[in-house]
Formats: structure tokens, sequence, C-alpha cells
């Protein structure tokens, strides 16, 4: 009954892997413009693998910057132009971003992140 043992390993596996939550995933896209984000606040659910879309209709070069707990993720976008940054929802809160470009101070908002 050698050939049972290789049977029972993928019998193992494939059990294994359906466990567990199934993962989410969240694609938000953001407008930045002179001189605001629209929308200014986000929202994604704990647990949630979020893509998210800054797209710049401005002139103006933009960036977006969250503040996490584990520190800041930034990504930035010229005028015209999109960039992507994906992130996983993992801790739930509210967090601050904003717009990291010299005197564009008022560009901020929120993401909040709830427990599902
Ligand atoms: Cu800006």
């Amino acid at each position: 009954m050698r050939w049972l043992r290789p049977l029972a390993s993928i019998a193992l596996l494939v059990i294994l892997s359906s466990c567990g939550p199934p993962l989410h995933e969240r694609s938000i896209t953001i407008e930045a413009t002179e001189m605001r984000f629209i929308p200014d606040k986000l929202e994604a659910t704990l647990g949630e693998q979020v893509f998210l879309t800054l797209r710049n209709t401005g002139k103006l070069g933009h960036s977006l910057t969250f503040q996490f707990p584990a520190g800041d993720r930034t990504i930035s976008a010229q005028g015209g132009m999109e960039a992507i940054m994906a992130f996983p929802a993992n801790v739930a809160g509210s967090f601050r971003f904003y717009c990291s470009v010299p005197g564009h101070a008022g560009m901020e908002g929120v993401i909040v992140i709830s427990t599902p």
C-alpha cells in the first residue's frame, strides 16, 4: 500500500488549501487634482488586499502617502498619469493620507479600515 502515501499527502494538501478565509480583493480609484483628492474618504475591510489606483487628472504632479502604523506608503503620478499600489488592509483603524508635494498641504484624506 505504498502508493497510498502520496495520495494521502495530496488529499491533505487539498484539505489545507481549502481552509482559512478567502482572500478578498478591493479595488479603489482615487483622483488627485489641484488641490484635493476625490474622494477624500476611502474604506476597506480588515483582511482585504487593496489595489489602489491614483489617477492624476490635474496638471501638476501629486503624490499619495498613507500613514500606516507599520510606516508610510507613498506613490506619485505626474499630471495626466496613473500610479498603482497594492497593500494588505491588516490593521483596523483610521489612517491619514496626504500629498507630500511642497505647497500641497491641503490635499489630504482618511482611509477607514473596519473589522468585518
Ligand atoms: Cu498634490
